[in-house]
């Protein structure tokens, strides 16, 4: 047996959302990941935004590649659509299944190993693209899953369980989305929960490629005095831009717009992301500040969190391409295969 289900019974008086589900209606099999393994933080912050924007379960599609990251999303939203692909490729699946039907959530998970390595690729051209999901990497410098040897997002320096030293220069995926233009970029940890669930619930009413880089410790391989991307090397070196609330446009809004050091933006659908700023001179709308940020905060071995880039306007992959409205399974036949005439015009027009 791979999973194992959780009971279905629960407290009758759990709270209910808009829709009227509880939190265990996004909740999923029983996690066979390590004790005190961050990707299970991650799990439950992915479950607790998902309840807290009543997002309806059937409506969001969960995407994977290979790794203990890659396995979690057996751990949460039971409910909904879910495909776990090959090594690095989650990207490529998830951008063909946006092109066949845009009209679902599209959540994709996956490991640094995953993501940075035998998946660099995939993960670059689908920011490029703008494919409308939420991207999280659950980054904690290692390939867990094949016992623990150095994934391209470990630090220089850093030592593994055996003291040895990383001679790499890491590859930091924060910037790698900005330079590529992603339109929302933001780093969470799995130790802080209060940051993370606003920061995932900012990323899925965000319309574009939305990429969280969350720090997750490996407790089994990477979670020892010399790692970079322990729980406690995060947390004394943690750098945090902004606290984020967020405000969907199905909700009253009641926001106060007190100048000072909290900031506003306004998204596409109406929703409001309300940002406490930690520093006032920082402008989460300005992407070329904040690569610098990004860069002059690494240099000195800090690790920057929060909502670093969001682009409130941004369009997606079918904005870009023009594509049809209507989802391919919602089609007719005609619809989906217009016929000769259609295709010699079509043709004509590439000679
Ligand atoms: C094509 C291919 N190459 C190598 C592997 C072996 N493999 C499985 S998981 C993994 C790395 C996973 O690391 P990461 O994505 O960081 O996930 P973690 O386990 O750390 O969460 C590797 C190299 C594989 N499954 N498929
Ligand atoms: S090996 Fe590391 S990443 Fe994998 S489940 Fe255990 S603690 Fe988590
Ligand atoms: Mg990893």
């Amino acid at each position: 047996m791979t999973y194992l289900p959780k009971p279905k019974l629960h407290h009758p008086e759990l709270p209910t959302n808009q829709l009227g589900f509880t939190r265990r209606d996004y909740e999923g099999a029983v996690s066979t990941l390590c004790a005190g393994c961050g990707h299970d933080s991650i799990s439950a912050a992915i479950v607790h935004a998902c309840f807290e924007l009543s997002l309806p379960p059937h409506r969001i599609a969960k995407l994977s590649g290979i790794g203990c990251s890659s396995k979690t999303p057996t751990y949460f939203l039971g409910n909904s659509h879910g495909f776990n692909s090959v090594h690095g490729r989650m990207p490529s699946v998830v951008t063909g299944a946006n092109l066949a039907n845009r009209d679902l959530i599209y959540l994709g998970v996956s490991g640094d190993g995953d993501s940075a390595s035998i998946g660099i690729g995939q993960f670059a051209h689908c920011m490029r693209r703008g494919v409308n999901m939420v991207y999280i990497v659950e980054n904690n410098g290692v390939y867990g899953l094949t016992k623990g040897q150095f994934s391209a997002t470990a630090d220089k320096g850093a030592k593994n369980r055996r003291g040895v030293p990383n001679n790499d220069e890491p590859i930091d995926m924060i910037g790698m989305a900005l330079q590529l233009g992603a339109t929302f970029v933001a780093r969470g940890f799995s130790g802080d929960k209060v940051q993370l669930v606003p920061l995932i619930k900012a990323a899925l009413v965000h319309r574009g490629v939305a990429f969280i880089d969350c720090i997750s410790p490996c407790v089994a391989f990477n979670n020892h005095e010399g790692s970079t991307k322990s729980f406690d090397y995060v947390r004394e070196h943690n750098e945090t831009v902004n606290f984020l609330d967020v405000i969907t446009g199905r909700e009253e809004i009641t926001a106060d717009y007190a100048p000072g050091t909290v900031e506003i933006v306004r998204q596409h659908d109406g929703s409001l992301l309300k940002l406490r700023k930690l520093s006032d001179d920082y402008d989460p709308t300005d992407r070329v500040a904040a690569m610098h940020f990004l860069q002059t905060h690494s240099a000195r071995g800090e690790i920057v969190t929060g909502l670093l880039f969001v682009d409130p306007e941004a369009d997606d992959m079918h904005g870009y391409l023009n594509t049809a409205e209507k989802p391919f399974n919602d089609m007719n036949d005609s619809e989906l295969c217009p016929g000769s005439a259609a295709l010699e015009k079509l043709n004509a027009s590439l000679r």
